[in-house]
């Protein structure tokens, strides 16, 4: 076997699996390391035990219902945030994964799946244009009648890609669609691990081509941040800073305090009204927590 350090698939209690020679082995995991996710290197020993898990370059993850971070996959180079005309979206659903992914240093990028079906008129798919001019990556796709993932392809052929979003966007379709063999993988997979086929249960990476892996994710409904500090919220609004450099307060919350360059910025039209009311919702959000 290997020391050469190797991707995590599947993560469950004291187990999952890894990629090794293009083969699914099973991972046994001793309890003074800690429990890897999928997306992680790792090493081994030769009985399949997990010996190190080798430094992150990121952390996605979630809130639960208490504020405390819930960790999902690791080392990812970007996140896919699916979002489809049905079901519709909560109001800042996407600015909660958006945030999520810009504080924990992954680059998102916002596909509108079901794009066979008409966008309502509303929030976020009235917001995607500002976005987009903002620098944010959106695109559309299909996956019926018959699928269009073209651009959704050459965005993802290299590194790893984590597919977020409110269960029944899409995001099983997507990879159905992209991955080949997506079935025989998870066939093998569940073979390995002794856990059912329906890995939506659980996150799980799928190998796309030789370059690249994407990693599918359970179904969720509302999707929520962890409890943090303004500044590291602020991180996911990075359009601000540069305004709230010039606030009046240094720890201002950009709500209503004088002198505040954010709101001014707003009110000059210079920054989009709906991310700053966005801002403030999830500000307040955090009060939750305390
Ligand atoms: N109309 C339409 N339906 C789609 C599209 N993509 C997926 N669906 C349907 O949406 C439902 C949920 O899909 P699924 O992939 O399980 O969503 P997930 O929960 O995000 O993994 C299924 O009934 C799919 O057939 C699409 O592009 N257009
Ligand atoms: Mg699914
Ligand atoms: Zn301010």
């Amino acid at each position: 076997m290997t020391t050469a350090p190797v991707r995590m698939v599947q993560a469950h209690g004291n187990h999952g699996a890894a990629a090794v020679d293009g083969e699914l082995l099973k991972v046994h995991f001793p309890r003074r390391i800690e429990r890897p996710l999928p997306g992680d290197l790792v090493r081994l020993d030769s009985a399949g035990t997990l010996t190190e898990v080798l430094e992150r370059k990121n952390l996605f993850g979630r809130g639960d219902g208490r504020g405390r971070f819930r960790p999902i996959a690791a080392n990812l180079d970007r996140a896919v945030i699916v979002i489809a005309p049905e079901p519709a979206p909560s109001r800042d659903l996407l600015h909660r994964y958006l945030a999520a992914c810009l504080i924990r240093n992954i680059e998102p990028l916002i596909v509108v799946n079901k794009s066979d079906l008409p966008q309502p008129s509303q929030p976020p798919f009235t917001e995607l244009g500002e976005l987009a001019g903002m620098g944010f990556a959106v695109i559309g796709t299909r996956c019926r009648p018959e699928p269009d993932t073209e651009e959704l392809q050459g965005l993802v052929a290299v590194g790893v890609t984590l597919f977020a979003g409110q269960s029944g966007v899409g995001k099983s379709s997507l990879l159905n669609a992209l991955v080949p063999d997506l079935e025989a993988q998870t066939g093998k997979l569940s073979h390995v691990t002794g856990k059912g086929t329906h890995t939506t249960t659980t996150a799980t990476a799928h190998r796309y081509g030789d370059e690249a892996w994407l990693i599918d994710t359970p179904g969720v409904w509302e999707y929520g941040l962890w409890k943090m500090d303004a500044v590291s919220l602020q991180r996911g609004f990075p359009e601000f800073s540069e305004h709230a450099a010039r606030c009046k307060f240094r720890d201002c919350r950009h709500d209503s305090e004088p002198g505040c360059a954010v709101v001014a910025a707003v009110e000059a039209g210079n920054l989009p009204a709906f991310r700053h009311q966005a801002w403030l919702r999830l500000l307040a959000e955090q009060e939750r927590f305390r």
